[in-house]
Formats: C-alpha cells, structure tokens, sequence
C-alpha cells in the first residue's frame, strides 16, 4: 500500500524518531524473497529459510505496537509448533497474554509484503497517521523461540528489527509458547492490582506447581503418566518444571530428544497423534497406562490410552473440555456457590457427541465459533467462567473477574464447602488464563483424575465419540471458498453446499463441513456419522465434490474420493 499525500503531509511531524538511515541500513541486511506473506490464524509460518525478512518485520510491528499501546510490553514467540523441524514462523503476543488483535494482522501482512526499503518505510507512515501512534513513546518487546535450529538467526533478524524504533527488549531464550504468554502478562501487571505472577519462568513454574499441590493434597497418587514431548521444547522445560512439583508428580517422559532436531515433531506429538489416531513412536502402552502427548511447543496437549482390546482410545480436547467443565461445575456446586455459570466453547471440529454431552448431561451453554485461538478466547470471556478447546487440544478455562471475586470472597459454611473453594482458587491458579497450555492442562487433567482416583477409562465414559474422518484435498485457489456460521457453511462456490447438504442427508447421524485451512494451502473436509465405514464414505465424497467443483482440484484426484 502507498501512502497518500495527506497521510505523508500529517504524519511527517511525528516521524522524527524513525532514523531513515538505519532503517535502510538494517532493512538491506534482511531482503525481502520473492514470496507472499500472510499474518494468519497462528502468524506467519513456513519454511525457516523464507522467514529472515519477515522476522526482521515483525520487530518493527512489535515496536509500533508497543508504542501505540504506550509502551506496554508486547511479546514475540518464534516457534513454528507442530510443523516439521525445517518451518519456522512468529505470532505476536498482546499485553494480557492473548494473541495479537485481529485488525493488527492486516498491517503485519501488509508490511512484511512491502518491495523495498522505501515501501517498508511508507508503511510505517501510514500506520503512525493512521492509527495515530506517538512514536515519542516507548517500545517493550519481550521474545523467545522454541527448539528450532533455525531459531537462533531468525532471533538476530527480530532484534534488528527492534533496533529501527529502539524498541527495549529481553530476551528469554528458550521457551514454550505458553510461557511467553505468561511472562507478557506478567510484566504488564506487575504492582497492580491485576498482578498475573512473578514475570519469570521460575515464577510461572513456582506458581502453577504450588497451586497443584493444594489441589491434590492428601490424595492417594496416581500412576506416573507417560508424556510425550514430541521432541521439542516441552522435554527441557517440563524436566525443569519437575523440580518444582517434586514428588507431587510422577511422569515419564519419552521423546525428549533435542539435540537431533530432524526429530521434532516427528511420528510424535498431539497433532500426529490426534490426526493418526494412534500412539507416537517411542511409546510402548500397555492397557494400564495413561499417556499424553504435547505439541512442538507445548501449547496442546492430547491424551490416549489402550482399552483391554488393545484398541487405541484418544482421549482429545473434546474430552478435556468435557472433564474440566464437569469438574468445575461440581466444584461450584460443592463450594455453595450459586452465581457462576460455566460454559464452554468449541469450534465445528468438535464431535458431536461432546456437544451433546455438555449441552444434555452437563446442561451448559455450548457456543461454536471458527477455528483458531483468538476466537475460541475472545468467546470464552463472555462467561462467568468459560472453558474452551478445540478439539486438537488447544484449550484453557478463562475465570472472569466477577468470578474470581465470588471465589476469593466465598468461605464456605462447612469444611467441604471450604475445601470446595480452595480447590478452585488453585484451580484458577494453575489453569493459564491467557492461552492453551500444555503443562497447564496436563496439571488440570491430573488434578481432576486424581480428585476422583479415575483412570481414563472411566473418564472416556462420559460419552462415545462418533467415528470422524479429516480429508485435505488441494485445490487451485483455497480463497475462492467462504464460510459462514463459524465456518460450518459455504456460501462460495455458488451452489457447493447445497450438493454437500444433499449428500449428508443420506448418511445417519451425518455431519460435515468444508473450509479453507489457515495454515496450508488447502481445503479441508470434516465428516462424522454413524459407523466408521459410513464416516469414510461420507468424507470421500465430499471431497471428491470439493476436487471437482468448478474443476478446482489440482493434481492428481485421490484415488479414496469417491
Ligand atoms: C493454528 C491455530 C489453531 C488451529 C489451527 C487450524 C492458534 C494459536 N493456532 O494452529 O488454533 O486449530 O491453526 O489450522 O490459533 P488450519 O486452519 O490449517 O485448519
Ligand atoms: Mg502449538
């Protein structure tokens, strides 16, 4: 985008502290490839080598963002999660904790698409006249990287970056996603009333392993859970935080090898094992174990365990949800509390058996909103105290002041009703409120089973999934597909979900929706039905409809589309 004249006239007063020449100076150092960026749902993420440009990018955005905030400390996580070890990416972390603002994005790809030096420089003209930054004020930048090799170099570009606004920064090296989230928060809250913790690692680790050990005093220990790490940066971390739960907790970690980065992620990890359906390899389960695998940089967390039959059983983000509004629900209940309603939110992934579950057996408020953290969020802070994942288990439960207040107000009138409410004071202490956490989640699910001495079959219990199949199919140009009704209706192409309304009329129990990923240039296909071979059939064919519509497939058409 060029700047118009007015914007260059009004905005040129407040340009005095963008120092041109170091701008060009440093800009020169990170050119710019011959590729299309996009700011998506988890930022921008694809392979390392790419990225040098863009890193260098975001620190201007962050300082911009910092200073039109005034000078509240903004967060840069470069991590690239689940995907293969050779991607990289960076998202941006807003003052409380939560992802960067929606209209934000847009600038991020804007600025990052910029040709030349000059181009990079209009831009930053336009957004200061535009959303009338004080570039007098100053830029709080705090940042950290997962695992990745590449991290270390894309760690240069983003100081270079913050260099051009002379944005002050810290960097915390190694970290989970999460952490960075909760250090962001913290130190936007320190000495106020808001106060989120100690603003370090040792304080995030201090604050949940203390609030853990209230929640399960005097209960008899479970098995050690065996957890995967995915070989990412959750295996250093979790053995750090084991020092401070100590004997409160017993794990086994497997798949904790950083040093042999080509296998981060590899055969491991929620997501493989969430779209797999089957346990990571490094993981020998036999049917009395309880086993859980963390993404690559532990933000999500699934569960799984081996029925007698040696049958695979994934216990998602669906079930977490479900468990952790039960819980708290009974909790609330058992404390006397009687204003504070809990609801839950999910996206259409959700199987539909959850949502019955929570909508006719829990009784609660179920919203459905698109895909992607931010919205999951946003939504859940509309409750007293909402609970939200997805169902690739990213998730966390949001306790809203007013909630908080009864809770930390509320004595109980017996001793159960008092130990109801201490166990949901540790509770909103040790769920993260600003973003899914793996290590956070891991401690509320071991909580709850050790509460009721439940092993995860009994868990499973609360409902039986329908069977669900995820197909991608490529297509030419994914952008020409619009969703509506969080992302559970097409209204482009013309005329494509009436075809899939008529083709999921013939299958019971049937469901399934079409959208554009935000991530890979694809177009993804979600069905559930009855039984697993109706499910199969139900996804192929829809996404043999979705290959052929307007002959947009591209390649060769998957010989399963039906
Ligand atoms: C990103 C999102 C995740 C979402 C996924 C969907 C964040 C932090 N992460 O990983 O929530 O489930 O994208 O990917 O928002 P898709 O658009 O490719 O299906
Ligand atoms: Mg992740």
């Amino acid at each position: 985008m060029l700047l118009s004249e007015q914007n260059r006239t009004s905005s040129s007063v407040n340009m005095a502290s963008v120092n041109v020449l170091s701008l060009n100076t440093l800009s020169d150092l990170h050119p710019k490839p011959d590729t299309t960026f996009t700011y998506g749902t988890a930022g921008f993420r694809m392979k390392a080598d790419l990225l040098d440009s863009v890193i260098f990018r975001t620190g201007i955005i962050a300082a911009l963002r910092s200073k039109k905030l005034g000078g509240k400390v903004i967060g840069v996580m470069i991590t690239a999660s689940h995907n293969p070890a050779a991607d990289n990416g960076v998202k941006l972390v807003d003052p409380m904790g939560e992802m960067l603002e929606g209209s934000w994005e847009a600038h991020a790809t804007a600025l990052s698409n910029a040709q030349t030096n000059e181009q990079v420089l209009d831009y930053i003209h336009v957004m200061v006249s535009s959303l009338k930054i004080d570039l007098t004020n100053p830029a709080n930048v705090v940042y950290g990287r997962d695992t990745r090799p590449s991290g270390e170099a894309l760690v240069s570009a983003l100081e270079d970056g913050l260099k051009v606004l002379g944005a002050q920064s810290t960097d915390y090296g190694i970290l989970t996603t999460p952490q960075l989230h909760y250090l962001t928060r913290c130190l936007n809250t320190v000495n106020t009333p808001e106060s989120y913790g100690e603003p370090t690692v040792e304080g995030y680790y201090k604050k949940l392993a203390a609030a853990y050990k209230v929640l399960v005093e005097g209960k008899p220990k479970l098995s050690p859970v065996i957890l995967d790490c995915a070989n990412g940066v959750g295996a250093p971390k979790f053995k750090e935080f084991m020092n401070f739960l100590g004997d409160s907790f017993a794990v086994k970690i497997v798949n904790d090898d950083i040093e042999n980065s080509s296998k981060l992620n590899l055969n491991s990890g929620a997501d493989f094992v969430k779209t797999g359906q089957r346990a990571p390899v490094g993981l020998k389960m036999t049917p009395q174990d309880r086993c859980a695998s963390f993404d690559g940089d532990a933000d999500r967390i699934v569960y799984y365990y081996m029925d007698e039959d040696n049958t695979f059983k994934l216990l998602d983000g669906d079930k977490i949800a479900g468990l952790a509004a039960m819980f708290i629900i009974d909790l609330v209940k058992a404390a006397g509390i009687d204003n504070i309603s809990v609801g839950v939110v999910q996206t259409a992934y959700a199987n539909g058996a959850s949502t019955q579950y929570l909508r006719n057996t829990l009784n609660v408020p179920v919203s459905c909103v698109s895909t992607g953290v931010k919205h999951l969020h946003h939504e859940a802070l509309k409750y007293d105290v909402g609970v939200y994942f997805e169902a690739n288990g990213h998730g966390t439960v949001v306790f809203s002041p007013t909630a908080l207040k009864t809770i930390y107000s509320t004595e109980g009138s017996s001793p159960a009703q008092a130990s109801a409410v201490r166990s949901l004071r540790a509770l909103s202490e040790v769920i993260n409120q600003t973003v899914g956490d793996a290590f956070s989640d891991l401690l509320l699910v071991e909580t709850i089973l050790t509460q009721r001495q439940w092993t995860p079959k009994i868990w499973d219990q609360a409902y039986s999934d329908l069977p669900n199949r995820l197909v991608k199919v490529v297509v030419k140009e994914r952008s020409i597909f619009k969703t509506v009704d969080a992302e559970r209706k097409l209204v482009e192409p013309a005329g494509l979900q009436d075809a899939i309304d008529a083709i999921v009329l013939k299958f019971r129990d049937g469901r399934s929706f079409v959208r554009p990923s935000g991530t890979e240039d694809v177009v993804r296909v979600y069905a559930e039905a009855a039984t697993r071979p109706e499910t199969d059939e139900l996804a192929f064919r829809i996404g043999g409809l979705v290959f052929d519509f307007n002959s947009n497939g591209s390649g060769t058409r998957p010989r399963e589309f039906i």
